[in-house]
């Protein structure tokens, strides 16, 4: 039943009559002003509210029927979400989208004008924030009680700008406006502490006295679900100073930067997505960010078990949590002192509550990337949560002795402290120890992890460990981003319920053989191509979309480049098949070598653009500040999906998948979730090259290897190199030639030879339309396995055992 009914409110229309009703009375009301007199903005933000007043009913429902279900409750903590644009995701999931667009015409608003003012909250990094966005819309799509926790960054991502063809850094202050789509809940503020020391109280009890205490104030964003009428939330917690953190004294003696110099403190905490590690007191604000974030959600999640339980042990069975990589491996702890410190538990049964409650998954296999913190820095920050790890770590090394008796060697490994050559707490040891299951993101992923990042603990505990294959949101990355092959693909299958049934695009498989479909295909591909506006539409538009990272291997496709660059230089008269690359992407403000390489391909673009005997064949574009929102439009047009990195290396990728999808065929090596794609859309439609994980290892560890003898074996490979070293382009770049030549930790030379073959293979394929149309269509059809809702039905029996809560009226 509407609850409004119950409560006396009218529900809100489905006319674009009603519609602009409820538009012109949130203008009036809610903004205090009238069509006349508003501004774009104001129209932007009444249309927010009135199209996020149509998902507050179905929340409110969705509050309810899940707290009389009393269920067994996902937390998601990830320190990252790239959610997107919400405007658009929310009227298509509202199904507003046509009634708004005619009633702000009615009004004499421009849909266009007014929608353009929608920005995307840049609250993360990368391929692990852009995850738990897919994961919370999947989540919410099949039903599942779920919250997301994070943090409210200020500034969660920079706004990357090129001068001179160098990145540059600007602060991206996406809610400086406000954010019509937040919902402040107040009242439900934590208190979060820091520093201080710990003692004993007369029954032995061990107390913390902090030093420092910090208000956690949250907010919360809608997280609707498709097709269903399940919404869910993600709640978002931004640092507040205390009442006490502004000084008056100091206020009314003039010292007004002191006089807040507390609370601007205790703000910082929020302020910004991983700050800067290259400075000891911007590591330590890493650290207080993570304790943050866990110690506010795990505050709000006992807040929300208690409406309905009261027995401690049943917490497990009502609450899993998830933590998205080691950021918030703080929660284990935690959880630990609130039970045994502030609950009372014994030691035992607060364990045993604990490692049921938690899992992990591990999104990355570089040794390097394993989060390990000083334990002076550790210990400082949060006195009694070392002493909680030091107590964890002790039980849990005298069963590794037992196991493996004089096995020294090996407690030294597994042991959650690290000793040598400084002490320091390895957060992906104490998320192993601390939780049920630990997952990798993909079959090659997680046989790496247990086989050898994490080996030690899968000897220990092999039923510990899981793989569940990410996904992408089909909505957002094909519903949302394409709606001219969403278009054709519904009309091909005669329906659109494979928007949450994705296995069903295998229907269109028939239809790859029919002429006048492969037609309509690349019709809509050309029309997406014309869309972005970058290059020619009729060329082969080479994507390459991604972060910056060495290991990611932006630097092998540019040596592709600069090896076609030569072909054509040398061969006037020749003709070759046109390209366009496109390269987006942000590299991290510290990461010198990253940005050498956004460099160098600036360089080059320009140099090919400023000749002609070059330009009508190859065109370089590097649109700046690649974000959710530049890759919706992106990722439609392309024809070609570069995912090149060494194997071995990248734990899964999703861009790979989103490409796939959109019918991209894929260069690619055996790494990640490639091999998988590969597997579905079959050999034939995939281009393979280089070496697999097994040869790089050996090759890596072998200790002979050594890029120059590529170097002076393979003349194109040589002739890139030296342009490069000769400054042809514009000078830029040596840097980049250097490092390859000199050590190459990534085996791009290695792998050279071959990716160039695979890309003349590309250029063979490509000039039969025919076939390579049929092969895009075949990797749509095939790559219904990508959707973020298989991933999460995966989680939902392996990992979580929940079950759904149906929201009926
Ligand atoms: C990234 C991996 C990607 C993977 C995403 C999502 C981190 C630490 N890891 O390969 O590099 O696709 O996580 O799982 O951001």
């Amino acid at each position: 039943m509407d609850v409004r009914n119950g409560m006396g409110l009218r529900p809100l229309g489905t006319s674009a009559a009603e519609f602009e009703q409820d538009l012109l009375s949130n203008l009036y009301y809610r903004r205090g002003t009238t069509v006349e007199s508003a501004s774009t903005q104001d129209a932007y933000e009444t249309l927010a509210l009135t199209v996020r007043d149509r998902l507050a009913e179905r929340r409110v429902r969705t509050a309810a029927a899940q707290y009389a279900a009393n269920p067994r409750w996902v937390y998601y903590l990830s320190a990252e979400y790239l959610l997107g644009k919400q405007l658009e995701q929310n009227m298509l999931y509202s199904g507003t989208d046509r009634i708004a667009r005619i009633a702000l015409r009615q009004l004499g608003l421009d849909p266009d004008e007014v929608t353009a003012l929608d920005l995307e909250p840049g609250l993360g990094n990368g391929g692990l924030g852009r995850l738990a966005a897919c994961l919370l819309d999947a989540m919410a799509t099949l039903d599942i009680p779920a919250v997301g926790y994070g943090i409210r960054y200020d500034f969660g991502i920079f706004k990357q700008d090129f001068q001179d063809g160098r990145q540059i850094e600007r602060p991206d202050d996406w809610a400086f406006q406000g954010n019509p789509w937040e919902f402040p809940a107040p009242d439900d503020q934590q208190t979060v502490f820091f520093y201080g020391h710990t003692e004993k109280d007369a029954a032995g009890r061990t107390l913390w006295i902090p030093g420092e205490v910090v208000f956690a104030e949250p907010s919360h964003m809608l997280v609707p679900g498709h097709g269903t009428d399940t919404v869910n939330i993600v709640r978002l917690w931004r640092a507040r100073g205390s009442h006490s953190s502004f000084d008056l004294s100091r206020f009314s003696a003039g010292q007004y930067a002191e006089a807040v110099d507390e609370a601007v403190h205790a703000e910082n905490i929020s302020k910004v997505l991983y700050p800067d590690d290259s400075t000891e007191s911007g590591r330590e604000l890493r650290l207080k960010q993570q304790y943050f974030l866990v110690s506010s959600s795990l505050r709000d999640i006992i807040r929300r078990f208690r409406l309905r339980n009261s027995d401690w042990t049943d917490f497990p069975k009502k609450t899993v949590i998830q933590l998205n990589d080691t950021h918030p491996t703080l929660a284990i702890p935690e959880l630990m002192r609130l039970l045994v410190d502030e609950e009372g538990l014994s030691w035992d049964l607060a364990w045993a509550i604990t490692k049921q409650t938690f899992a992990y998954t591990c999104h990355t296999l570089l040794p390097e990337a394993l989060e390990t913190w000083p334990v002076h820095m550790f210990e400082r920050l949060l006195p009694r949560h070392i002493e909680i790890v030091y107590a964890i770590n002790e039980i849990f090394l005298t069963e590794v002795r037992n196991r493996f008796p004089a096995d020294l060697d090996r407690v030294r490994r597994m042991s959650i402290i690290q000793e040598e050559p400084e002490r320091r707490v390895r957060m992906a040891n104490l998320a192993v120890v601390g939780t049920q299951a630990v997952n990798g993101v993909a079959e090659l992923h997680s046989r790496l992890l247990a086989d050898i990042t994490l080996r030690d603990f899968a000897e220990l505990w092999p039923e510990k460990f899981h793989n569940v294959t990410n996904g992408i949101s089909p909505r957002r990355f094909v519903k949302m981003a394409n709606p001219a092959l969403s278009d054709l693909i519904t009309e091909g299958l005669g329906g659109d319920a494979w928007i949450t049934d994705l296995d069903r695009l295998a229907g269109l498989e028939p239809l790859a053989e029919d002429a006048s479909f492969r037609l309509r295909w690349r019709e809509v591909k050309q029309a997406n191509k014309v869309r972005l506006g970058l290059g020619d539409p009729a060329s082969l538009t080479d994507v390459m979309i991604k972060r910056f990272h060495e290991y990611k291997r932006q630097q092998l496709k540019l040596l592709h480049i600069i090896t076609q660059y030569h072909r054509i230089k040398q061969n006037p008269g020749q003709t070759f098949v046109p390209r366009t690359v496109l390269f987006a992407g942000k590299a991290a403000p510290a990461y010198h070598a990253a940005k050498h390489i956004i460099r160098l391909i600036n360089a080059v673009a320009a140099t090919i653009d400023a000749d002609p005997a070059v330009s009508p064949y190859l065109k370089v574009v590097f649109p700046a500040n690649y974000n959710v929102t530049l890759s919706s439009l992106i990722i439609p047009a392309a024809d070609l999906s570069e995912q090149i990195s060494l194997a071995g290396k990248e734990a899964s990728g999703t861009g790979n998948m989103k490409l796939a999808l959109n019918g991209a065929l894929t260069v690619g090596t055996l790494d990640g979730a490639n091999i998988e794609i590969r597997d579905r859309v079959g050999a034939d439609n995939f281009f393979l090259f280089g070496l697999d994980t097994p040869a790089a290892l050996e090759l890596r560890n072998g200790g002979t290897y050594s890029p120059r003898a590529y170097y002076e074996q393979d003349g194109e490979l040589r002739r890139a190199l030296d342009a490069i070293l000769d400054g042809k382009f514009a000078g830029v770049g040596r840097e980049v030639a250097d490092s390859l030549l000199g050590w190459d930790e990534y085996l791009t030379l290695a792998d050279y030879r071959t990716y160039v073959d695979a890309q003349d293979d590309v250029d063979a394929a490509w000039q039969d339309t025919e076939s390579w149309t049929r092969r895009s269509i075949l990797n749509t059809a095939r790559s219904g396995f990508f959707s973020a809702d298989r991933t999460v039905r995966d989680y939902a029996s392996e990992i979580w055992h929940v079950t759904p809560v149906k929201v009926t009226r």
